[in-house]
């Protein structure tokens, strides 16, 4: 068992975007030049790799037989198959500042726009009109983020640094400073009711598939608006469009949907109250997802739990 601070030598493959793995290879070449750092396809004997991180992994994952953690290049891992990954590999999501700090930064962005009416504002101007909306404080803005992990965590702190009345749903019962926490199913039309801005940061599960729909949508305040940074999988997009038409949301911002891309023509394209991006909320960042990384890998030479580590049986 190595030491807290020594990397035994061992291969470690990446296969993902290959831009930012020149990235990880010169971070790996400079941090632990003691790791045999690949590129997939580029992973020589595949029984001898120890550590892959993918976003979704080799169709020959039988072939790396002596796999011993598999990690996620990114936060969500709802694209692996879990059924069909080895029962004894653990998995680990990514867990690192800067895919929080974007996170952060774009939800900030987009409840800000939201509250202070941006897009009410685009309009005027494509208008040539000059005309004041009311300025409402951000204490009278209630914004509640469904999900109370890694990433929420952080949002919620500075979403409440900026005065806006915070509160969160989860599965379990959390206790968060300056954060209303509620948990359960039968705790979600409590939360809902007080949400002018829904914030949607879950994981994609068969729990949580489907969740931001009509029934949903009918539990929020009249003219509340949503911000969905989950996955695709979480909307039922036809009764997004309703609530927007039948005034029950003012507007969304969307980040995810399915499927991605967007197909040409969609109506979510052109929707006057829907900003629309292409996935780009937050990424992980290799300068700091590869430190993350490594001090998982010395953890588990260490015998130490995994940051991270996804429990199956929950999903997330
Ligand atoms: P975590 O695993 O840290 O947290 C998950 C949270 O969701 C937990 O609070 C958990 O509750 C809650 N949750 C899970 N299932 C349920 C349920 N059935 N009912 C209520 N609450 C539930 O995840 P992260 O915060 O790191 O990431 C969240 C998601 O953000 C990712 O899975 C991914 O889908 C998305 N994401 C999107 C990005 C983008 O660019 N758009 C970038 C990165 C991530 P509990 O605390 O009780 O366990
Ligand atoms: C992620 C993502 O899960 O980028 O990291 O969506």
């Amino acid at each position: 068992m190595a030491g807290p601070d020594e990397l035994t030598p061992c291969t470690f493959v990446y296969k993902a975007d290959p831009v930012r793995g020149e990235e990880w290879r010169q971070l790996f070449a400079e941090l632990a030049p003691q790791i045999d750092f690949r590129i997939w396809p580029d992973v020589g004997d595949p029984a001898q790799v120890r550590y892959l991180a993918a976003w979704l992994p080799p169709d020959d994952l039988h072939a790396y037989a002596g796999l011993e953690v598999l990690f996620s290049v990114g936060a969500g891992i709802d694209q692996f198959d879990l059924e069909a990954l080895p029962a004894r590999l653990p998995l680990v999501r990514m867990v690192e500042p800067g895919i929080v700090g974007g996170m952060v930064e774009y939800v900030t962005l987009a409840a800000l726009s939201i509250h202070r009416e941006w897009q009410a504002y685009a309009a005027q101007q494509r208008a040539e009109v000059w005309r004041a909306l009311r300025v409402r404080p951000a204490s009278s803005r209630r914004v509640g983020v469904l999900g109370l992990g890694v990433l929420p965590r952080a949002v919620l702190a500075q979403l409440g640094s900026l005065g806006f009345p915070c509160a969160a749903w989860s599965r379990s019962q959390h206790d968060v400073d300056g954060v209303d926490c509620y948990a359960g199913a039968a705790a979600l039309p409590g939360f809902l009711s007080r949400c002018d801005i829904l914030v949607c940061l879950l994981p994609l599960t068969d729990d949580t598939r489907g969740i931001l729909n009509r029934e949903l949508f009918r539990q929020l305040p009249q003219g509340a608006a949503l911000v969905h940074v989950g996955r695709g999988g979480h909307l039922v997009q036809d009764d997004l469009l309703a609530a927007l038409d039948e005034g029950r949301l003012a507007q969304a911002v969307l980040d995810v949907c399915e499927p991605e891309p967007l197909p040409p023509g969609h109506a979510l394209w052109r929707h006057p109250r829907v900003m629309l991006t292409p996935h780009i909320a937050s990424m992980t960042q290799p300068a700091s997802a590869v430190r993350a990384v490594l001090a998982n890998l010395r953890r588990h030479q260490a015998g130490q739990p995994l940051e991270g580590l996804v429990e199956r049986q929950r999903g997330y």
